[in-house]
């Protein structure tokens, strides 16, 4: 006799993943797809059209993603990503990325690497050239020499700026700093003018930026991930970290699992913003077993972000100081992104780029909003 009773929990239950499985796994025809985060001075849209560049040339979905997060580490304008990102307390840039690769099913990542441009670059082939799956600190740094790559300055006028200003507002209880002159240190927020004199050489515009980033470390990170008509996938997330983090720090970015996932039967996932709330959620793996389980990209990065609102017991004011981001594309081409609040900057908005309709933004949605 036919148990209805299993049949109908089969339904709600775990039965009620395997029909989804197979829709993501056996859809009818992939297509070219690339989604990153949207970052500063178009680097998103720039990064997604480099890579659905490489894509259309036949060129590798690992390669493809490389190429187009390699535009963002170089532009010494985005202060969170490669050269020019904000540096750590001691005043040096120290890197983080993973990237993983569908077909081969592997993954590199690199963590607190000082010196190089293009910390995606050696994460590749830390996947490519090793038997390793992720290198730190100094052994990332001889690494990346081995294969001729340069140690650089990665501080620029800007960058430092901020750092030397974020110095000198770092006070103890009484106000004061080593790095302000006298021991009573002025009531914040500063006055442009009372800056400017510290800060000469520098307009008020800048000084302005300086101040804000010291006193408010801006959040940035690029996670690009492609899917090409074969069906296959890649992924990477590269940045230059939380600002001002003690050295040795590594966030969500390198952590495989954390701020990337991959799996080429399902599709790919990964975040921008507070790492260490993302790597308490195992966020990126989160989303891409969500979608293994039936959800669209969409439920699946918002439910990871339910998780992370859980561990603040849903407290919105304590969750006021966390930005996180989900990007998710699913093996089928479907793609969203989610950030935990809504209608902030650069936050609110990703990149799509697909065959037929060049890079562009669309916004995320969003699990919570501030309130006026
Ligand atoms: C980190 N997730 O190091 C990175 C930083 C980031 O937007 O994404 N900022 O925690």
């Amino acid at each position: 006799m036919k148990d209805n009773r299993f049949s109908r929990r089969a339904a709600l239950m775990g039965a009620a993943a395997l029909p989804m499985i197979q829709a993501v796994t056996a859809q009818s025809k992939p297509k070219n797809v690339v989604i990153s985060s949207a970052n500063s001075y178009n680097g998103g849209v720039n990064c997604c059209a480099k890579a659905m560049e490489v894509i259309k040339a036949g060129g590798d979905t690992l390669d493809a993603v490389v190429a187009g997060v390699n535009i963002v580490e170089l532009d010494p304008r985005d202060t969170s990503v490669g050269y020019g990102g904000l540096p750590n307390e001691d005043g040096v840039v120290e890197l983080d990325c993973s990237c993983m690769h569908g077909p081969t099913r592997r993954g590199g990542a690199v963590g607190a690497l000082r010196g190089i441009k293009t910390p995606s670059k050696i994460a590749q082939l830390v996947l490519l050239e090793t038997d390793h799956m992720m290198l730190v600190g100094e052994g990332a740094l001889k690494f990346a020499k081995v294969y001729g790559f340069q140690e650089e300055d990665l501080l620029t006028d800007k960058s430092r700026l901020a750092f030397r200003m974020w110095k000198r507002e770092m006070r103890d209880r009484n106000g004061h700093t080593f790095w302000d002159s006298g021991i009573d240190g002025p009531p914040k927020p500063k006055k442009i003018g009372e800056l400017r004199k510290s800060f000469p050489g520098y307009d008020d515009e800048m000084i302005a930026w300086a101040y804000d980033v010291a006193v408010n470390p801006p959040h940035g990170t690029i996670n690009c991930i492609s899917l090409n008509e074969k069906g296959e996938m890649s992924a990477i997330t590269t940045t230059s970290g939380m600002a001002w983090k003690i050295a040795g720090r590594c966030g969500d970015s390198p952590i495989i699992g954390g701020g990337l996932w991959l799996d080429q039967d399902v599709g790919g996932a990964g975040s921008t913003g507070r790492g260490e709330e993302n790597l308490r959620v195992a966020g990126a793996h989160t989303v891409v077993e969500n979608m293994r389980h039936g959800m669209s990209p969409k439920e699946a990065a918002l439910d990871a972000l339910k998780r992370v609102a859980r561990n603040f017991d849903n407290d919105e004011e304590r969750l006021k100081a966390v930005d996180l981001n989900f990007y998710a594309l699913r093996k089928d081409g479907e793609y969203a992104a989610a950030s935990l609040w809504g209608g902030r900057g650069h936050d609110s908005q990703f990149v799509v780029a697909t065959s037929d309709k060049a890079s562009h933004q669309e916004p995320c949605v969003y699990l919570l909003e501030r309130k006026a």
